[in-house]
């Protein structure tokens, strides 16, 4: 049975947009994954350390039939493919960063793995675009996005025109 989850979509180096692009299409081929919908692009200001480039956020709905590590593997060797460095600094600059955020309605706390996404109901740069794709979503323990979102601190987040994926 495929399960639904939510991804979360990050670049703030060399080509955001390029990467974010490229990252949907290396997911949509990976065997066991479907990508349903995919949200708007958002340009947004680092979280984390200021002296870094503004970032591009997404999020995208799969249907997956892989095990939540598995497709951790399969994010993580996107992530690679994309010039990841990982430099070990905390919320410092990358090409691209795939985030699990929900996978269907699990709870899942391992060594390589914590779902819910910890962050998600803080980030304005994961709720906005997630609540345009899953306008009724409620997040396992945390309550609706809608509700996530209206608590945040005030942020700007701007749409990229055009740059809608299906746009293409
Ligand atoms: N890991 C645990 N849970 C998960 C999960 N649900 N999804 C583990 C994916 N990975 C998960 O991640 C480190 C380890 O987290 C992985 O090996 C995996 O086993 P990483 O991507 O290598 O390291 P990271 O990116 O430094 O950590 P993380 O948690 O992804 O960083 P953040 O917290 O996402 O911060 N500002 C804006 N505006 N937009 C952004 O997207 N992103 C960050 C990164 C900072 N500032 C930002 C943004
Ligand atoms: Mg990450």
């Amino acid at each position: 049975m495929s399960v639904t989850s939510y991804l979360g979509l990050g670049s703030n180096l060399e080509n955001p947009l390029e990467q974010l692009h490229s990252a949907l299409k290396a997911l949509a081929e990976v065997p066991g994954i479907r990508l349903e919908r995919v949200s708007s692009f958002y340009r947004n200001p680092p979280m984390g350390p200021q002296s870094q480039p503004d970032y591009v956020n997404a999020v995208a709905e799969l249907s997956v039939d892989l095990q939540p590590e598995a497709l951790l593997d399969a994010l993580q060797q996107i992530e690679n493919e994309h010039g990841r460095v990982r430099r070990g600094e905390r919320w410092g600059p990358r090409t691209l960063d795939l985030d699990i955020l929900l996978y269907g309605e699990e709870f899942i706390e391992t060594a390589r793995l914590s779902i819910p996404h910890p962050g998600m109901a803080k980030r304005p740069f994961v709720l906005k675009p997630l609540l345009e794709i899953a306008p009724n979503l409620v997040v396992p323990g945390l309550g609706s996005v809608e509700n996530l979102l209206e608590e945040c601190d005030s942020f700007w987040l701007e749409i990229i025109d055009g740059e809608r994926p299906d746009a293409d």
